[in-house]
């Protein structure tokens, strides 16, 4: 076994180019079986182990920074940079983190795991190192993937690397792919054929080669197919034709434009008309060939920053992955390695949320969808296939998105933008002044909202409840069950009329009700009548808590009022009311709880009644590690328990 001979990078500059194949081997079996114990990401990571060899081999990490961008790729920069031993832990609670850490390795710069950063961290690092603060660093260089590309932050980094000059070297890791295909001319690689050809000319080619010299050519047809271009091109033949004497003699040059034009919208082009240099397309599976360039690119970078084009196949050596149609195995939960894991379905609310979208779009046809670059893990890809042409992924490109949907908003449309919670904070900005400030009809739907789990502080989605609440105009309704979403759902697309509405809901699996235990509108829904000795009020996932709590404490002979407050902005004034007419009051969120829902009813029920106390729980103002959702929430005293131990220590205190 070589790969137990692999302690840092150093150790693999002795190996033979026969030797680093068969190490290869080795690191895709030992990240399948990883992987399938622990779930993770598997695709992204099988199709970077060339990558890594060669970067590792080539580069002298920590002394030059090898940056990875969103990090979810970097398992095999761990493997080789001393923590192999550590992968059964992988995403577990105080185990190996599955992106970056700072705290896990001196060779990891960056762990924020939002795409599309790399290039600005690059920037800043290159700029240290010229002010002479860095040490001895040498090289930075960053890996950006071709999805990740796509991201508005990283043209504003290439345009600034270009226009500075900072000696940066980028790695675009083109595998074609985000989760789904990347919505970009910049990958053709293995992007699906334009459906205006042929049938025959439609068939992928196989091997990498003939991918390789294949996106080219596919950039060029698409370009070609392009009917901006065509109607320009038309109009300038025209235009030449017509031109008195020099007309015929223009024509004939007509042939050396198309193919500047051509030239113009390819990747090198683009990149060099920035200021970055471009080398590639390299077989991202050859190493010897990915080291010769990166060596070159060494060369090169003396005179200012360089783009390594790489191409790479996602999933690369394991089948199911490689077969795997919709994301080649981006990510997956735990699964049996022989056979590889079941087909990704959505469940619990992001089922719900695809059964609504498309039940209300088959009754409006107002209604169209967004996404940034996650079709599947939002549940939307139902609703593409029924309704392709009202279905819209934009990249990973959440302000555009928000922007995009703004636009259709104003243009008649009723776009609904469905994203993560904790990615809609890169568009805060456009929320807040490109659709609530014009009050347009657009619906967010957030998923994953709340305590996440095993992906970490930044993919908690905690912000979203809180921030939103403040937007005026906006809407912020958190169901609490399957068959609530759905009446949100709907709700929302006629509350649109008077401007944005957000429906935000959690992970995992969703309480299933009855067709009465849902609210409807702006209004809260009242579950349980106490004795007017507590007022619980409690939302989204949260309810299912506070309702477990009210079963405990009434064993005990203490009867609590529980609301499932549904509306968190505004809030219903009849909930406010009566929850001001109790001794005590409780409210839980998984939100962030400085500032958050909880806070604005102390708030509303103190100008009602100044006396009734109020304990807010929720979120802690901190960095919330990696562990099981309900794990983090139980410590937190989110869950049954912690909130009927709540109530029962201020009870006491006032018996
Ligand atoms: C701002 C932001 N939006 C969405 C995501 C979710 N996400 C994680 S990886 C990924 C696809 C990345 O594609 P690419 O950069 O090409 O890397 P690959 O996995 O294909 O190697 C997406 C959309 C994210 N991490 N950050």
């Amino acid at each position: 076994m070589a790969l137990e001979s692999i302690h840092e990078p150093a150790d693999l500059r002795t190996l033979s180019y026969p030797e680093l194949d068969e190490l290869a081997g080795e690191i895709r079996d030992f990240v399948v079986q990883a992987v399938a114990e622990t779930g993770g990401h598997l695709g992204s990571n099988l199709g970077a182990v060339e990558l890594t060899l060669a970067l590792h081999r080539v580069f002298e990490s920590p002394r030059d920074a090898v940056l990875w961008d969103t990090g979810h790729q970097a398992y095999i920069h761990k493997i080789l940079t001393g923590r192999q031993g550590r992968f059964d832990q992988l995403r577990q609670a105080n185990g190996l983190s599955g992106y970056p850490s700072r705290e896990e390795s001196q060779h990891d710069f960056i762990e924020n795991s939002h795409a599309s950063t790399v290039l600005s961290y690059a920037y800043g690092l290159a700029a240290a190192r010229d002010a002479g603060t860095s040490g001895d660093r040498r090289h930075v260089v960053a890996v950006i993937g071709d999805g990740s590309m796509t991201g508005g932050m990283a043209y504003e980094a290439l345009n600034n690397l270009g226009h500075s000059q900072r000696r940066v070297i980028v790695v675009l890791n083109d595998n074609g792919r985000s989760y789904a295909p990347t919505i970009s001319n910049l990958t053709a690689s293995t992007m699906p054929m334009p459906t205006q050809l042929p049938e025959a000319d439609r068939i992928e080619p196989h091997t990498l080669p003939e991918r390789i010299a294949d996106r080219l050519s596919h950039t060029l047809t698409n370009i070609r197919l392009n009917p901006v271009y065509v109607r320009r091109q038309r109009k300038i033949e025209h235009f030449l034709r017509e031109l008195p004497v020099v007309g015929p003699q223009a024509e004939k040059g007509m042939e050396a434009f198309k193919a500047a034009v051509r030239e113009f919208l390819q990747p090198p082009s683009f990149f060099e008309a920035l200021g970055v240099r471009y080398v590639g397309p390299i077989d991202g599976h050859n190493i010897e060939e990915l080291e010769h360039a990166l060596a070159n690119a060494i060369e090169l970078s003396a005179e200012g920053p360089i783009c390594v084009h790489v191409v790479t196949q996602k999933g690369r050596g394991y089948s199911p992955a490689e077969d795997d149609d919709e994301k080649h195995l981006h990510d997956t939960p735990v699964f049996d390695a022989a056979v590889g894991p079941p087909k990704a379905l959505p469940s619990g609310y992001t089922q719900a949320f695809a059964d609504a979208i498309v039940k209300e779009a088959e009754a409006d046809l107002r209604i169209v969808a967004i996404t940034a670059a996650m079709p599947g893990p939002t549940g939307l890809i139902p609703f593409e296939q029924r309704f392709p042409d009202r279905f819209f992924d934009v990249g990973i490109a959440e302000q555009h998105a928000v922007t995009g949907a703004a636009g259709m908003a104003m243009g008649g449309l009723r776009p609904v933008v469905a994203l993560y919670s904790t990615f809609l904070n890169r568009a805060w900005d456009q929320v807040v002044y490109d659709v609530a400030l014009h009050r347009l009809p657009v619906i967010f739907c957030l998923d994953r909202a709340g305590i996440t789990g095993d992906d970490g502080p930044s993919h908690h989605g905690v912000y979203d409840m809180a921030l939103l609440a403040k937007v005026p105009g906006m809407r912020v309704l958190a169901p609490s069950s399957a068959q609530e979403l759905g009446v949100m759902l709907h709700d929302a697309i006629s509350l649109a009329n008077d401007g944005p509405v957000t429906i935000r809901y959690a992970r995992g699996s969703a309480h299933q009700v009855g067709e009465h235990e849902v609210g409807n509108g702006l209004l809260a829904r009242r579950i349980r009548q106490g004795d007017g000795s507590v007022c619980l009020l409690a939302i989204g996932k949260m309810v299912a808590a506070a309702e477990k709590a009210a079963e405990e404490l009434a064993s005990e002979g203490r009867n609590v009022t529980v609301f499932d407050v549904r509306c968190c902005a505004p809030l219903d004034p009849a909930m406010i009311l009566e929850a001001s007419r109790h001794q005590f009051v409780v409210t839980i969120e998984d939100g962030i709880r400085d500032g958050g829902i909880g806070m604005t009813i102390a708030d509303q029920v103190h100008a009602i009644n100044a006396s009734v106390p109020v304990e807010v729980l929720g979120i802690p103002t901190k960095f919330i590690p990696q562990a099981k959702a309900e794990r983090i929430l139980a410590t937190l005293g989110l869950d049954a328990t912690g909130v009927a131990a709540t109530i029962r220590a201020r009870t006491d205190i006032a018996r």
